[in-house]
């Protein structure tokens, strides 16, 4: 009979193969000073990895304790483990360690008063935040949204917040009432300019309760930007079978990564951080060139391939760019894309994004589409419509753009007429279901003008008439073929037929 494996946690730490990196340091001692709203793979990949190798330095105040908003989907399998994890590199060598600076998970939905006493105890020092440009409720052009359920919910009752806003200010309120140091409030969040749009998000928000808080936060809280940058897959069981398999352990949500890493802050001396930048991360004077090029080439990269590669039938973002049409596509999307953007001295873009395409493209990630797909009506406005109003105003190439965003528009007709994991063609888009977009984009009989119409997607492109014109040519090219599987129950699950040009 073969030995059950061993359970990672603390009391088999010991016995983990002698290949693997361990934390150095007395957990029992790490005290709790980082908070960390959206502790998935992506984070766990990164900030808690960062507090890991403080801790490692002896730096005993950078324990995290991770927030999820709503289920203990994280807390449930991790809590078992002592909350200790593998991260694990998609190298040949694939490099493994054992991260041990998670110390807790709290589920806000469940219990929200722990959640602020955590973030006003003394120890807090630091508030992190992965939580998607959706967990903002902020819209270029117009800020905060105050008619969001959950932003108008938690000024409702502000000791039970839905909104991760609401919870930095109630804890904020808390420390200033005490007498206490505020925490510096880090977004590490895909968004241009992420530190500056926090910071107006929680003004706003502060300023519904009372002036005086708002006024000890403007002049008190730092919110340093940052550009962060690790591809990161979904956790899935084929993550814990590769551990056991290769190590003979069993881990329930290790969290395998790529190698390359960047975490590039501003202002992160003025904030009194953790001396990050003795753990891999580079302080620089302005990070927003470095974001841009990041979002707009890597994370648009992203999305277009999801949304191309799903199209197409394809499951990983590896395998798309195995298609000699898609990949072709791509390079052309990249140019334009480039063509956008500033030089920035001393990084050389075609550099870039060939590493990009190296990247992307390696294999032991399996990296889902559907992940780099997912909440596109979100991340749409950074991703394609950012570029293409530069586009618009150099008088540059923008076809393959374009040709994404009519692709996002089939996407959305593909989907199912429900927000459903277990649907058939599941796009993972909850706003965009929320918004009556996906109803929207399935009844557009050929014509794209009433989804131009919609007054928050566009962020001013809609009223430039060649948008629409290039737009409509662009759809009508991709809609030629296009088949509803809704109306053919035989129809590939995979999706609809898809064919580029
Ligand atoms: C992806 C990112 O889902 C997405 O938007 O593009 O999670 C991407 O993998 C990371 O930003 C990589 O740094």
């Amino acid at each position: 009979m073969t030995q059950p494996q061993p359970k990672l946690s603390n009391a088999t730490l010991h016995q983990l193969p002698e290949t693997i990196a361990v934390p150095q340091y007395d957990r029992s001692q790490l005290k709790p000073g980082i908070v960390h709203f959206g502790i998935g793979p992506f984070s766990r990949a990164h900030v808690v990895a960062m507090a890991d190798d403080l801790a490692n330095k002896g730096h005993m105040d950078c324990g995290v304790v991770g927030i999820s908003f709503s289920s203990g989907r994280f807390r449930d399998p991790l809590a078992p483990q002592d909350f200790l994890y593998s991260l694990q590199e998609q190298t040949p060598e694939a490099k493994t360690r054992v991260i041990g600076s998670l110390l807790d998970i709290l589920v806000a939905a469940e219990d929200p008063a722990s959640v602020i006493d955590r973030m006003a105890h003394p120890d807090t020092h630091l508030v992190t935040l992965t939580i998607t440009q959706k967990g903002y409720h902020y819209v270029p052009g117009s800020g905060l949204q105050m008619d969001s359920p959950a932003i108008r919910e938690s000024l409702e009752n502000k000791d039970e917040p839905k909104a991760a806003v609401g919870f930095i200010v109630a804890a904020l309120e808390r420390r200033m009432k005490q007498g206490l140091p505020p925490f510096t409030v880090m977004s590490c969040d895909n968004i241009n300019h992420n530190g500056s749009v926090l910071r107006h998000t929680v003004l706003a928000y502060a300023s519904r309760i009372s002036k005086e808080l708002m006024h000890w936060i403007d002049d008190n809280v730092a919110f340093p930007q940052t550009m962060v940058d690790r591809i990161t897959p979904s956790y899935k069981p084929e993550n814990s079978a590769k551990i056991a398999g290769e190590f003979g352990y069993d881990d329930a949500q290790p969290v395998l990564t790529e190698q390359p890493y960047q975490f590039i802050i501003e202002g992160g001396r003025a904030a009194k951080l953790p001396p990050f930048d003795e753990v891999g991360a580079e302080y620089v004077d302005a990070v927003a060139p470095y974001e841009l090029a990041k979002i707009r080439l890597l994370n648009g990269m992203h999305m277009a391939l999801g949304i191309i590669g799903r199209l197409k039938g394809y499951t990983y973002a590896d395998e798309a760019l195995q298609d000699p049409v898609i990949r072709k596509f791509m390079e052309g999307y990249m140019g334009e894309v480039k063509a956008t953007l500033d030089p920035i001295e001393g990084f050389d873009y075609d550099a870039y994004i060939s590493s990009l395409f190296d990247r992307v493209s390696n294999p032991l990630m399996k990296d889902e589409l559907q992940r780099l797909a997912r909440s596109g009506i979100d991340k749409l406005d950074t991703r394609f419509i950012g570029p293409l109003k530069d586009a618009y105003a150099r008088d540059t190439p923008r076809a393959h753009v374009v040709y994404a965003v009519a692709a996002w528009i089939t996407y959305l007709q593909a989907a199912d007429a429900q927000d459903n994991p277990k649907g058939r063609f599941y796009i993972e888009d909850s706003n965009a279901y929320k918004q009556g977009v996906v109803d929207m984009a399935k009844s557009l009989n050929g014509v794209v003008a009433p989804i131009l119409a919609h007054d928050r997607l566009w962020n001013s492109l809609a009223t430039n008439p060649n948008f629409e014109r290039e737009l409509q040519q662009a759809y009508s090219d991709l809609t030629g073929g296009h088949r509803d599987p809704d109306s053919d129950p035989d129809a590939d699950p995979k999706g609809p037929d898809f064919a580029l040009k």
